[in-house]
């Protein structure tokens, strides 16, 4: 059985490249992706989790305001009753010039990892099947090597 990744754009924000090649990548990587668009509020987000049953919720921001979007979001999920893991990435601080200040701020809010806007889709889909404990076939391992 596949596992199901939603996946969107949070607050106001309206820069649509990035999920765009996220949905393409993880699709291609085996995940059933729920691409939810731009500016996707926190409670669709827990309610595409809930429907689709999601193993992961991958919430993407680039306008610099994620910090501010992204406070009681977890509480939003939990609300819910939604148990997946979540990431974050993207441009997450105006100016991001001290990236782990901006990890710990994000792991603070409750995310599970938190990547930059350099993070290569690959590094991402490694860390989510690592953290699913989806063993990769023979075939993804060639993929992710080369
Ligand atoms: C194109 C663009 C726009 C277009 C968006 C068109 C569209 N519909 O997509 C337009 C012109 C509309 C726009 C508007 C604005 N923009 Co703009 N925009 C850009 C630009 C030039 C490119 C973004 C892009 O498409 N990159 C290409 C994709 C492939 O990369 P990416 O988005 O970074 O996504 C990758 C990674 O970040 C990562 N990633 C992203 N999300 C996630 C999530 C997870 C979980 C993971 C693992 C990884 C991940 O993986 C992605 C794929 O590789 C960037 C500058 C830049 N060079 O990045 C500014 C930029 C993002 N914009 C910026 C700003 C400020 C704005 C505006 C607020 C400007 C304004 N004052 O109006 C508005 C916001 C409007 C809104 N409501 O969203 C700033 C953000 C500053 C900050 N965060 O500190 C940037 C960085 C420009 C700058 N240097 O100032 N923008």
């Amino acid at each position: 059985m596949s596992n199901t990744v939603v996946l969107g754009v949070i607050g106001s924000d309206a820069h649509v490249v990035g999920i765009t090649i996220l949905e393409q990548a993880f699709s291609t990587a085996g995940f059933d992706v729920v691409n939810l668009g731009v500016q996707t509020s926190r409670e669709e987000f827990a309610e595409a989790a809930v429907t689709h049953e999601a193993d992961a919720v991958l919430v993407s921001s680039l306008y610099g305001h994620a910090e501010q979007d992204c406070r009681g979001f977890h509480e939003v999920l939990a609300e819910a009753d939604v148990d997946a893991v979540t990431y974050i990435g993207g441009n997450l601080a105006v100016g991001q010039d001290d990236f782990e200040r901006t990890r710990e701020t994000f792991r603070a809010l409750g995310f599970d990892r938190v990547f930059d806007s350099e993070t290569d889709p690959e590094e991402a889909i490694a860390a989510l099947r690592r953290d699913l404990e989806i063993t990769p076939t023979e075939a993804d391992r060639l993929t992710v090597s080369s």
